[in-house]
């Protein structure tokens, strides 16, 4: 058995202990994933080297999950909505698997979040892991390490995995890719349907839930979002001229805090997977996201190499033949690049 704090882990029986929905296991592998994604660590290091052994191990055992991304704006009821899916999700007989990732946050997986708090109604059934995930200062740690510890939880059984993402820039964006479905959440007084087209969400969004409808103004922002999302569709049909082959995102109203409309959220996400899964769309988005995270990993590691090119002299001998006049930056690029090959 491989124990805890054990210098070296055996890495072919964690995951065994994974598949097998052991939640130990599973903590410790998205831990794994998590250190090598931390600042500093080296691409030749034992986490690395751990870390590429587990993504092979985990490969054969990955693709069955369904992934739904939640996002909106912060405080609209991202995790609350996350709590009630799970429950609504376990009644189906689902493993439900979540990942709270925070790019704001400084913690990880162990520092007890509101979100986690929020979450303990689930926090002792064995059918439910759930997980935050923080950048450890670092942005495009999380991008990468997001997308493994999501193959984790795959291999670990998860039927359904639900990724929280909070509305901010890049990192929204990155992990929305990651999505086969993605929620937009609004709320009324939160910003209206003008404000979600301006914010670039209509383009993401396969379902929009406006929760908090037990608020004043949810009638203004359906209908708000109901006319942009005609609006945008008439563009996009115009462009295809094809209507059976696109997809109108339904808006479902929810009062997250009171579990109402689960049910109706659950059944926009199986509309959404039918409709990706016969016109091949789901395979198109799984390609698109395996994609994005080779393109992660080697960017990682064009950034490791460009490290190393930056502790040796050849960045600042270039810098002096530039300051000099005797080379342009382009040209001093070239020589960079160059040896980043070799
Ligand atoms: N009135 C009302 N309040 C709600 C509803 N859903 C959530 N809330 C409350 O809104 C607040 C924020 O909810 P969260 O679920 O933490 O929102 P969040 O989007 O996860 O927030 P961040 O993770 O901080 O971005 C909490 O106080 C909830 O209790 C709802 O349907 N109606
Ligand atoms: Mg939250």
């Amino acid at each position: 058995m491989t124990q805890r704090g054990s210098r070296r882990l055996d890495v072919a029986e964690l995951v065994e202990r994974a598949r097998q929905g052991q939640p130990r296991a599973v903590a410790r592998l998205i831990s794994l994933v998590e250190d090598a994604a931390a600042p500093g660590t080296a691409s030749g290091s034992e986490a690395a080297g751990q870390l590429r052994e587990v993504a092979a191990a985990l490969a054969a055992h990955t693709g069955r999950a369904q992934v739904i991304g939640l996002t909106g704006a912060p405080g609209v009821g991202k995790s609350t909505t996350t709590g009630m899916l799970v429950g609504a999700l376990r009644k189906a007989g689902k493993r439900v698997g979540v990942l709270a990732v925070d790019p704001s946050s400084p913690f990880s997986g162990g520092a007890l979040l509101g979100d986690r708090i929020r979450m303990q109604d689930h926090a002792l059934d064995d059918g439910v892991f759930i997980r935050s995930m923080a950048t450890r200062g670092r942005l495009g740690g999380i991008a990468w390490a997001t997308p493994q510890a999501l193959r984790v939880l795959d291999a670990a059984g998860c039927d359904v995995v639900l990724v929280e993402t909070v509305g901010v820039g890049q990192a929204e964006v990155e992990v929305i890719s990651l999505a086969d479905t993605t929620l937009v959440l609004l709320a009324p007084g939160m910003g209206d349907g003008v404000q979600a087209a301006k914010a670039g969400i209509l383009e993401v969004a396969d379902v929009f839930v406006v929760n908090k409808a037990d608020r004043d103004g949810a009638d203004q922002t359906v209908r708000d979002l109901e006319y942009m999302i005609s609006l945008g569709r008439r563009e996009q049909l115009g462009r295809r001229e094809q209507e059976g082959a696109s997809w109108r995102p339904p808006v479902v109203r929810t009062v997250a805090s009171k579990g109402e409309g689960a049910d109706e959220v659950v059944d926009a996400i199986e509309q959404h997977r039918s409709w990706m899964v016969s016109g091949g769309e789901l395979d198109t988005r799984r390609a698109r996201r395996a994609e994005a995270e080779i393109e992660a990993i080697v960017l990682g590691q064009l950034r490791a190499k460009l490290g190393d090119v930056r502790c040796g002299n050849a960045l600042p001998d270039l810098a002096k033949r530039v300051v000099a006049g005797e080379l342009d930056p382009y040209g001093a690029a070239d020589v960079l690049v160059a040896e980043l090959g070799a």
